[in-house]
């Protein structure tokens, strides 16, 4: 039970029984490899230059090779690997427009209105290009070499084959030059029946559609696709790709039908604005870079690494970047983060000594001075991509860190030397928020000589447990010093820790440095938890890995948990992304029936328990106000017993989302804050995370 996101169960829907005779099966994979490698085609493009790489049959062995997890980010892992290909096609300048529906039954259609898959036979394979692309892995040649164009190569740049193989049935319609061509697979990528032409079109009106259905046996966990995961991707797709036009529909029976369109003309510029929608600006101005730099592959031929960069300062004291590479979000950074450092540091640094904002013998301004406040949008487009990393989401290619330094360097000092106005503005930002990091190093050394932040001496608040080993070991933050009593006698010893919180933490979106190390609550977490606080936090060095948020289920409950998260986003994010922080999930209602007790964690549950007792309605129940409520035993047995309780795991699936949640709620405009609370009763549970 414990650490489980959502459990959503999904009931076996029957499938229409599909009329198929049993033809025998063709799939590329019993092929011999000759038989299916591909003439090298020449400068133009057909079903040519295609690699065979592996078969669909070792995709459905180890889906998780290919598409990641088989959960629900691998379900939906499905779509982004078909729109990839409506993207590419759009980036090759050849399609406008591409749809994305969920159907009734949780199935996918993907339409675009690109030039159409090619579906002629290839030779030697004996294939259409169509049933090519769907049926040998890798298929698709790299962008820039014999005349192929994979830009958008996913996160595992695997492509359509992956999703066949990984789906029930795939049907693909293609129009092309007058003909409609059609083909289904099935059971995982096998052909029963060619591609056939079956029926005629406007030559004007080519393009590409593909449905396909997940493979509930694969997909054991969950088949339900989330419109607001898609619409989310989608959006962002959107952004980073300008003018393409994306529609999302849900057009499931058993949903609220839903349709939204994306077409930014400003592409990431526009993001920039939207992710600090609810910010207060600097200046109102993105500033925007862009440009293209041609490179050698190892073939031989030149292709063109392409890189935009877009960036607007707010008022506030964090920092974010975001970057990307072929519309993959590299979250571990790389080449092009490292290019944009070198390029902010070596501008604003020489800026600044020209025009004196820094005097003579005065050290140079850090990288950190210089993007607080800051959002910045990286987006590189490469042929060849390296994605390196634990994720494979950093970008490892070396030739991009010159290539988005020099684009930055040189657009960003002719915006200061055409703008003196814009410029003091941001140096001033920078020069405060150097200063502001010399008194805060300086508070924190005061600290540290005073012992609060020594990790020998730890909170006397803390009730530690007596095992040293991280792995096993548990800290439970605590709401209120009753709840934090029952915590302490109700806990395993030897691997829970508590430490009760009094009243309400500081609010460290709105503080100042120096304010957030002064503050005793905060000081005991970071002494507790024993890994330092950012820059300088440590993940190796912490005592605990698990850090289980435990707050009453209540408006104040929830605020606390967001303070807390907060602080834990700002100041020790690798804990949040490395899957460290919990939310304890303690029960609402209690029935007591026969001198037993029976725990609800939410209405349905409640209901459940009455229905299966017999209850009459009017049968008394106890709504938990707070965990104060609870004694030791059943805040132990309910909450806190490994073999029991119920936690939800807090993972930052999407940083930018909870930015904006983080700034909408903590930041200076109270707008956003009320709308958003006033949605969101139950803040976590909604939050995504
Ligand atoms: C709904 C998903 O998959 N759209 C696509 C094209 C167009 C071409 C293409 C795709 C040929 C040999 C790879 C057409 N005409 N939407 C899509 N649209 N693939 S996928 O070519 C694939 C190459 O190997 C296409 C001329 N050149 C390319």
């Amino acid at each position: 039970m414990e650490e489980e996101k959502k459990v959503v169960i999904e009931e076996a829907k029957a499938e229409a029984p599909a009329e198929v005779k049993p033809v025998p099966e063709v799939t590329i994979s019993e092929m011999n490899e000759e038989e299916v490698l591909l003439e090298k085609a020449d400068a133009k493009y057909d079903a040519g230059n295609i690699q065979v790489l592996e078969g669909l049959e070792a995709v459905r062995k180890r889906p998780g090779m290919y598409i990641g997890t088989t959960s629900s980010a691998g379900l939906h892992h499905l779509v982004w690997e078909i729109v990839d290909n409506a993207i590419d096609e759009a980036l090759a300048g050849y399609c406008t427009e591409v749809t994305v529906t969920i159907n009734t039954g949780n199935t996918i259609t993907v339409v675009d209105n690109g030039r159409g898959i090619p579906v002629d036979v290839v030779k030697k394979s004996g294939l259409s290009g169509v049933e090519t692309v769907y049926t040998v892995l890798h298929a698709g040649g790299k962008f820039g070499e014999g005349g192929g164009y994979k830009v958008s190569g996913g996160l595992h740049g695997v492509g359509a084959s992956v999703v066949n193989a990984l789906s029930k049935w795939c049907e693909v319609t293609v129009n092309k030059d007058g003909g409609v061509y059609y083909i289904k697979f099935e059971n995982g990528g096998k052909i029963n029946k060619h591609l056939e032409k079956i029926g005629t079109c406007d030559p004007n009106k080519n393009g590409t559609k593909v449905t396909f259905k997940p493979d509930p046996e694969i997909f054991t966990d969950t088949t339900e696709y989330s419109y607001d995961i898609i619409r989310d991707r989608m959006r962002q797709v959107a952004y980073l790709n300008r003018g393409i036009k994306i529609v999302v529909v849900d057009a499931r029976e058993d949903h609220e039908p839903r349709r939204e369109e994306f077409c930014f003309k400003g592409g990431i510029k526009e993001y920039v604005l939207f992710i600090n929608a609810h910010k207060t600006k600097l200046f109102d101005e993105v500033l925007y870079c862009e440009g293209s730099v041609p490179i050698t592959l190892e073939s031989g031929s030149t292709a063109h690494v392409y890189a935009e960069i877009a960036m607007q300062y707010d008022d506030g004291y964090s920092s974010n970047i975001y970057s990307f590479c072929n519309n993959v979000h590299t979250h571990e950074g790389g080449m092009h983060e490292t290019g944009f450092r070198d390029a902010m540091r070596r501008v604003v640094n020489n800026y600044a000594r020209e025009y004196k904002f820094l005097k003579d013998g005065e050290d140079d301004l850090t990288y950190e001075d210089i993007v607080e406040g800051l959002t910045c949008v990286i987006s590189v487009k490469h042929p060849n991509p390296q994605f390196e990393g634990q994720t494979k989401t950093k970008l490892g290619n070396s030739e991009v860190r010159k290539i988005v330094s020099g684009i930055v360097g040189e657009q960003l000092n002719r915006f200061f030397l055409e703008d003196p106005k814009l410029a003091r503005t941001i140096m001033e930002k920078i020069v405060m928020a150097a200063n502001a990091r010399m008194a805060a190093r300086k508070a924190r050394e005061d600290i540290r000589r005073k012992g609060a932040l020594d990790l020998t001496t730890l909170p006397g608040k803390l009730a530690d447990c007596s095992s040293k080993n991280p792995e096993e070991c548990e800290l439970y933050i605590v709401e209120g010093n009753s709840a934090g009593g029952s915590a302490k006698n109700g806990r395993n010893r030897e691997t829970q820790a508590i430490l009760p919180l009094r009243g309400k933490i500081l609010n460290v979106e709105k503080a100042q440095a120096k304010r957030i190390f002064a503050n005793a609550e905060i000081g005991n977490m970071i002494t507790a938890i024993g890994g330092g606080i950012d820059p300088e936090f440590d993940v190796s060095k912490i005592r605990y890995h698990k850090i289980v948020i435990m707050t009453d289920a209540d408006v104040d409950g929830s605020h606390i948990r967001i303070l807390l998260l907060t602080f834990f986003y700002r100041f020790m994010r690798p804990l949040i992304n490395e899957g460290y922080i919990y939310i304890a999930q303690p029960p609402l209602y209690k029935v007591e029936y026969h001198g037993k007790q029976y725990y609800a964690y939410n209405d349905d549950q409640l209901e459940l328990i009455k229905k299966k007792l017999n209850l009459k309605p009017g049968y008394p129940f106890q709504r938990y106000k707070g965990l104060g409520e609870m004694d030791a035993e059943q805040l132990w047995e309910t909450t806190m017993d490994p073999t029991n309780r119920k936690m939800l795991r807090v993972t930052l699936e999407d940083a930018i989302k909870a930015e904006q949640i983080f700034t909408d709620l903590m930041g200076d405009n109270v707008d956003p804050r009320k709308e958003f609370i006033h949605e969101n009763a139950k803040f976590v549970k909604n939050l995504d995370i």
